[in-house]
């Protein structure tokens, strides 16, 4: 199945972060690098004012693992890199969302599939539209569809930090 994760952090050494985040992901069975998109420096939305930029990304995978399996790593490695959950949407080192997992849909509040925001996030839709340009949310259309109607001018590329594809 494809798996789309988005990244995102806003305290701490935000960049070192997301890359540490995709070699500890891909750093075991059952989840297939396939593509990573550029790193993104966007506008908080959300949660308490003051907050300071995140950048965010996102990567495509293949798995073989239950939808439920992989949220449990995603958590594990937002755990390794400090995360302490505070308040919803505030500040943290990295948050680690699934995004879409094949075809699944499931409404349950410890992992609702499709996200239930994605699809009016640009700081989600552009990275992953630059990752995979014919994405699509199952059940709420084509990833470049949706961004036409979004405003992306929180959503800002940063050309001078380029994530590698994990080690193996
Ligand atoms: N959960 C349910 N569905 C999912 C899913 N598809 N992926 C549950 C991941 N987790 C999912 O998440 C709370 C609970 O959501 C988890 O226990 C899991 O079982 P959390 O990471 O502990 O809390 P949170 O991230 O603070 O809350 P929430 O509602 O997940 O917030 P979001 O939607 O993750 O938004 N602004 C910018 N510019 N960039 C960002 O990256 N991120 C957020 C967080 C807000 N504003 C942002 C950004
Ligand atoms: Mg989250």
């Amino acid at each position: 199945m494809k798996a789309v994760l988005a990244l995102g952090g806003n305290l701490g050494r935000r960049f070192e972060t997301l890359q540490g985040a995709i070699d500890t992901l891909f750093d075991a069975p059952g989840l297939e690098f396939v593509s990573v998109s550029p790193v993104y420096e966007t506008d908080p939305v959300g949660g308490p004012g003051g907050q300071r930029p995140y950048l965010n990304a996102v990567v495509v995978a293949e798995t073989t693992l239950a939808p439920r399996t992989l949220l449990e790593r995603a958590q594990s490695v937002e755990n390794a890199f400090g995360r302490v959950r505070q308040e919803r949407w505030g500040p943290r080192t990295l948050d680690i969302d699934l995004i879409m997992v094949g075809e699944t849909v499931s409404d349950d509040p410890e992992l609702t599939l499709p996200h239930p925001l994605a699809h009016e996030r640009a700081f989600v839709l552009v990275p992953w539209a630059a990752a995979d340009p014919d994405g699509e949310v199952p059940g709420r259309g084509r990833v470049a569809d949706l961004l036409a109607g979004l405003d992306r001018r929180g959503v800002r590329l940063r050309g001078d930090l380029k994530l590698q594809r994990p080690d193996d």
